[in-house]
């Protein structure tokens, strides 16, 4: 296969290789076209800097005081339906909104200004606040997905740009224990969306192949930042992961434009893999593991009649934990002034999250209650 032989001419020679990585060194991240420094020796300095709350462990299942629970009231004084699967609603304090005025262009070439406008919405996965998504059975995950390609198709309608994200546990600014996602759908493509356009499109013209499937087979053959796997998913702690247990969920067999590209077969798998990627996760320090979480895929609204074959669709993990529960990393300093640095490398943090159970360390939590 093109994509392969390509980049067998890259392979790395073994040992050598990892010795080098225990070494400083820089990588290339190919899909934001820049650095990130890799410096493994310092997971051995002492940490006497801030420690975070671990994550409650009580939830209740249902607050009626929770403006995301069955029945209960949101700020708007709207009450909700007393839901049993998803429930989407528009959300009351949106970022975006359909119809802001025009700003004008601004005055001068730095005072530029151009028009945004969208919509948000909140989407709960579940009724019952003390469920995530690993404890979710394969049906219940399977739903949210078949809702998040109902909002993509939906929104990007209209909208060029659909950004599902989920920010889960407070270290990440979530709200609400309750297990949901945002939707924000914009008039315009935001910067990480550009940015990746613009270098899968140099990539598929100058290679041939859509990046982040010659990436994914790679991955699968060298299988040192593999995570989890199975027939049409990979995980992989990507080579140029910036944030300590960072993670790339990817299609590995064909290339996929969108969430509602997906057929039967690949939702259900997807659903088996995002649910042991997280059960990894939270088994890691035993908690209810916090990130950010969200899909990219090719634009929608007018770009729907463009050729969009250079995207590929992913989602990325962004978990801000470093060597604990309570130990998170700051991305301050260095990485706001020179470039973003990390202390384990990819290899490193694979291999623990790949080394972890499949099952649930709370498992009996949900079989028993
Ligand atoms: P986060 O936890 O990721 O912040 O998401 C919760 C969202 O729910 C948040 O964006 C919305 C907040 O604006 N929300 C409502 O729309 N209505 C409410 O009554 C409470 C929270
Ligand atoms: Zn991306």
């Amino acid at each position: 296969m093109e994509g392969t032989a390509a980049g067998a001419k890259f392979q790395p020679s073994g040992t050598a290789c990892r010795s080098l990585w225990e070494h400083q060194h820089r990588r290339y991240n190919p899909l934001r076209d820049e650095w990130v420094l890799v410096s493994a020796h310092r997971m051995r300095r002492p940490w006497q800097g801030q420690v975070e709350k671990p994550p409650p462990e009580d939830v209740p299942r249902c607050d009626p005081g929770n403006p995301l629970c069955p029945g209960a009231k949101r700020a708007n004084g709207q009450v909700n339906p007393h839901y049993e699967s998803t429930f989407v609603f528009d959300n009351d304090f949106p970022a975006l909104q359909p119809d802001a005025p025009e700003p004008g262009a601004g005055d001068h070439p730095l005072f530029r200004t151009a028009s945004a406008r969208g919509v948000c919405k909140v989407m709960c996965f579940h009724p019952w606040s003390d469920l995530t998504l690993p404890l979710m059975s394969l049906a219940e995950i399977r739903t949210v997905i078949d809702q998040w390609s109902e909002i993509a198709v939906e929104l990007g309608a209209s909208y060029p740009w659909v950004q599902i994200f989920e920010n889960k546990g407070a270290m990440m600014g979530c709200s609400n224990p309750h297990p949901h996602c945002q939707i924000w759908a914009s008039s315009f493509l935001p910067n990480e969306a550009s940015l990746e356009d613009r270098a899968q499109q140099r990539h598929r013209r100058e290679h041939g192949i859509p990046m982040l499937l010659e990436y994914a087979q790679l991955e699968a053959e060298r299988k040192e930042r593999i995570v989890v796997e199975n027939v049409d998913w990979l995980v992989v702690v990507p080579y140029w992961a910036v944030w300590p247990f960072q993670t790339l969920l990817l299609p590995r067999q064909r290339q996929i434009c969108r969430l509602q590209d997906l057929q039967h077969g690949e939702r259900d798998s997807l659903a088996s893999i995002m649910k042991r990627l997280l059960t990894k996760y939270d088994n890691l320090f035993q908690i209810s593991f916090p990130y950010s979480m969200g899909w990219h895929g090719a634009p929608m609204g007018s770009f729907l009649d463009t050729d969009c074959s250079h995207w590929q669709l992913h989602a990325h993990y962004y978990p801000p934990l470093l060597r604990s529960a309570t130990v998170r990393k700051f991305m301050v300093g260095y990485e706001m002034l020179a470039q973003a640095q990390r202390d384990l490398t990819p290899e490193q943090a694979a291999e623990r999250l790949r080394n972890l159970p499949d099952e649930h360390y709370q498992l009996k939590r949900r079989e028993t209650s």
